[in-house]
């Protein structure tokens, strides 16, 4: 029976090992991390264990919280909060490389269904001063760019703030989504009046602080009850919601990853994640309060993340959906295996040079030309085994932020964004072949899409699918030259379909 990575065995780990950089054991909880999934595992929580080791502290443990499902806190519950993160890469001859290390940052992992109350004590702490959020795009449960306070799960939330707030009394029915979860945390804290909290957003959204502040508010101005303003009023003065961009590239683990993480470990990991080697965190330098020394761990602090944000979000977010959607289509199961073909490379470098770089105004010390060779690079690294279907997902809440904006700053400057319609048309050709069942469709909106491609009324693909008012701002539906682009991209693309008569 092979052993488990835990506190008991992880002194025993072979030397090639790299053990927590601060000692779980010594470590107290002064954060909380609301949706643990492997991207914050393999990103946030390393580099505040890497802060802490570099500032001498042992303050800055993590709170973890899952979302809807218990499975993570399952993981590791029995692990100690410890985990394996293995990084592959290759080396300077292209030979795959492999290293492993174990985070010990991690002190405690809750799942909503069972443990709100301790979280929302935790939230209320003065022993805690950051939060950090990575709950995906759809997880802020936005409709129009604000809170969709017709969501069951936000209404459900809002009920037990609102009883919280009339009563005085601690609310604890289960949180049923993360903004509700943090929204009811930052009123308890208020209540208490237990210090100021700086609430970190790790998501790939456009102006992430600004926009999960402005939810936020809203939640708390929503609440029927008398203090409800006088709460959010102590939110606004207390909590800071920096913007950030984050960068690193974390496949789904698969259980080729756990055998090679146990060959070279000879334990068995449960809450695995695997990375690539490139890790980046820009971070607004704005808080409310006490922190991790993060830039002691190498992330950057600037006054202005937006040009960051943006190179980011354009240039590897949106290439990285446009491979993803062109490949999975053409049979590619990886995006190394993608950028890989050449068809795609030109694209994706076309769409790269001819529409996003004319958009951007480059961060400091910034070579957007040689930021595109660098993604480009990254993506073509087999070692990580990145699925097409993996970044696929959640298309309806991911083109907006990585497509659409430049688009629109195209055409405002004059120019026709012929490129960025070519990846949107790869979209609707991927989301025309999951009606086929060819391909899977994990979205939000799989139901609406499915409808819309399903429908035949006197228009095309391309037209039903720029119809759809939840992904598409009507400046861009509207605008006759790029309807007319993308109706020609979706013909060109599906006419590569050789020998399958298509919808034109
Ligand atoms: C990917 C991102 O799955 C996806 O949508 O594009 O997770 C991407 O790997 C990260 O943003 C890289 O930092």
């Amino acid at each position: 029976m092979t052993a488990r990575l835990n506190l008991t065995t992880l002194d025993r780990l072979p030397a090639a090992v790299a053990r927590p950089a601060v000692d779980p054991r010594e470590v107290r909880v002064g954060g909380v991390h609301l949706g643990v999934g492997a991207f914050h595992r393999a990103h946030q929580a390393v580099y505040t264990e890497d802060a802490m080791a570099a500032a001498g502290e042992t303050t800055w443990g993590i709170h973890a919280v899952t979302q809807r499902s218990p499975r993570v806190a399952e993981q590791l519950a029995p692990q100690d909060g410890l985990y394996g993160v293995l990084t592959k890469g290759l080396d300077g001859g292209g030979a795959p490389t492999a290293s492993m290390r174990v985070i010990g940052a991690l002190r405690e992992v809750s799942f909503p269904g069972e443990q709100t109350g301790a979280v929302l004590d935790r939230l209320a702490a003065p022993t805690t001063h950051v939060v950090t959020l990575t709950v995906t795009e759809k997880g802020y449960r936005r409709a129009g760019g604000r809170l969709d306070l017709a969501d069951d799960d936000v209404r459900a939330d809002l009920a037990a703030l609102s009883a919280e707030l009339r009563t005085g009394r601690a609310e604890d029915a289960a949180a049923r989504s993360a903004i509700g979860m943090l929204a009811r945390g930052l009123a308890r804290r208020a209540l208490h009046d237990a210090g100021p909290m700086t609430v970190v957003i790790c998501d790939n959204i456009v102006h992430n602080g600004a926009m999960l502040e402005g939810l936020v508010a809203e939640l708390l101005t929503a609440a029927e009850a008398p203090r409800a303003e006088e709460v959010a009023g102590w939110v606004r003065t207390h909590v800071a919601f920096p913007s950030t961009m984050v960068d690193r590239i974390v496949p789904a683990t698969t259980a080729e990853h756990r055998a090679e993480a146990q060959a070279i470990t000879g334990v068995e990991d449960h809450g695995l994640v695997v990375a690539e080697p490139f890790t980046q965190w820009v971070i607004e330098d704005r808080f409310a309060g006490p922190r991790p020394a993060w830039e002691r761990a190498g992330a950057t602090l600037t006054d202005d993340v937006a040009p960051f944000e943006d190179a980011k979000l354009r240039i590897l977010n949106g290439s990285h959906s446009y491979l993803a959607y062109r490949g999975a289509v053409l049979g590619h199961r990886t995006i190394a295996e993608a950028v890989g073909d050449p068809r795609l490379l030109a694209d994706v470098t076309a769409f790269i040079d001819d529409d996003v770089i004319p958009t951007l105004a480059a961060p400091p010390g910034l070579d957007l030309a040689a930021y595109r060779d660098s993604v480009l690079e990254r993506f073509a690294n087999p070692a990580t085994g990145h699925t097409t279907i993996q970044v696929a997902m959640d298309g309806s809440q991911k083109l907006p932020v990585r497509l659409l904006g430049t688009a629109t700053d195209r055409l405002a400057g004059g120019a026709v964004p012929h490129q960025v319609a070519r990846a949107v048309a790869s979209w609707m050709v991927f989301v025309d072949r999951t009606a086929d069942g060819d391909l899977v469709l994990d979205d939000p909106l799989a139901g609406r899409l499915q409808a819309a491609v399903g429908g035949t009324a006197g228009s095309g693909l391309a037209d039903r699918l720029l119809d759809v008012g939840e992904i598409f701002p009507a400046d861009l539906a509207d605008d006759d030259a790029f309807r007319a682009a993308v109706r020609e991209q979706v013909a060109d693309l599906q006419a590569e379909r050789v020998g399958s008569a298509r919808r034109p």
